[in-house]
């Protein structure tokens, strides 16, 4: 996790961490996240090792608010170098000056302005640093190369936005996705995060890693189709020996008997006991149904989720989400509305669950 990596920092004696977005998940965190992050800021710069960090389109408010990472700065434990639009400038660093350019998340409607106006530092060394996706990885959402980007004349590529690790050379130049410090979706359960450790002593670059291993780990529970079989992995999983509170991605099989809605609530129950009990940190139920996300790679476009997955985030209960499914389905000429009314009607228990929801409206 992030105060992994100021112990890494510290423990180096690096002379600055480079930072480059999304440090939140959230423009709006909470006072749990903005706790851990000025307490971990705070060691670092009782070091007296800068921090030095542009904005993801995580940390950019939407309308007029205030940018987490302005708060950051404001205590003194940061320098926020981009915000809004791109920079140019030079830190010093016990080792020396630094230049740098920083690019901040940009809609892509506006990247290619802004890489026409970018200036370069005229220091020795320097760093560009950019939270963007470079078309270099093949996602839908790439939108810039490292050609249009420009990367020749800096010492160092530093980027961010992508979550995995991911490096390349560029005309001498190392151009580097740390990966983020801990995986926020099923897509990045690989086991491995990483910080680089980057040595701009020398006439080029060079480039090493640094493994982290306390970050949060997701456990996938795949082909689920009765409570049993979910409590059976769960039990192998030994929840309690891991570090960190894991996040559990449950997929329920297409056959099970999970069909039957008692089962259904029943693994509801167990998941959600999971999370009070502070066995696991969340958890995300996949119902059969709901498309499969394909790839490796992390998308910021999810696919279009099925009917069935929308009103189940909606209600967040199989019973509920079944019946509402059932008076839609019914609706567009399946089953006969009138027939599952009298259902619902004939159910006290499912009545009395529907009282509840509408009253919380
Ligand atoms: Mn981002």
């Amino acid at each position: 996790m992030f105060d992994e990596v100021v112990e890494v920092a510290i423990r180096e004696r690096v002379d600055g961490v480079i930072h480059c977005g999304d440090l939140f998940d959230d423009p709006e965190p909470s006072p749990r996240a903005f706790y851990n992050a000025v307490k971990s800021l705070k060691k670092l710069s009782g070091a007296g090792i800068p921090f030095l960090v542009i904005a993801g389109q995580h940390d950019q408010p939407k309308r007029a608010e205030v940018s987490p990472l302005k708060v950051l700065e404001e205590v003194g434990v940061a320098r926020l170098l981009a915000l809004g639009k791109p920079s140019t400038g030079v830190v010093n660093l016990r080792s020396g000056e630094l230049g740098f350019t920083a690019i901040p998340y940009t809609p892509p409607g506006a990247m290619h302005g802004v890489l026409r106006e970018l200036r370069k530092p005229d220091t020795r060394r320097s760093v560009l640093m950019a939270h963007l996706l470079l078309k270099e990885l093949n996602l839908p959402t790439s939108h810039v190369s490292l050609a249009e980007l420009g990367v020749s004349g800096f010492s160092y590529v530093a980027l961010g936005d992508y979550h995995l690790r991911w490096s390349t050379n560029y005309s001498g130049v190392p151009v580097v996705y740390p990966g983020s410090t801990e995986a926020l979706d099923v897509l990045e359960s690989s086991d491995e995060r990483y910080v680089a450790m980057v040595d701009l002593s020398g006439e080029s670059a060079s480039v090493s890693w640094v493994k982290l291993s306390r970050f949060r780990k997701i456990l996938v529970v795949d082909n689920v189709s009765s409570f049993a079989d979910l409590q059976r992995a769960i039990l192998r999983y030994r929840l309690e020996e891991l570090g960190k509170k894991p996040m559990l991605y449950v997929k329920l099989s297409p056959k099970g008997g999970y069909t039957s809605s008692s089962e259904r609530v029943r693994i509801e129950q167990l998941l959600r006991d999971l999370v009070r009990q502070g066995k696991i940190l969340n958890y995300r139920l996949v119902l059969p149904g709901v498309e499969e996300v394909e790839g490796s790679g992390v998308s910021e476009e999810a696919p279009p989720p099925t009917l069935d997955y929308v009103v189940y985030e909606v209600v967040k209960d199989p019973e509920l989400s079944e019946l509402l499914l059932k008076i839609i389905r019914g609706s567009e000429g399946g089953e006969g509305i009138r027939k599952v009314i009298d259902d619902v009607l004939a159910n006290e228990r499912l009545v009395e669950k529907l009282r509840k929801v509408v009253s919380k409206r």
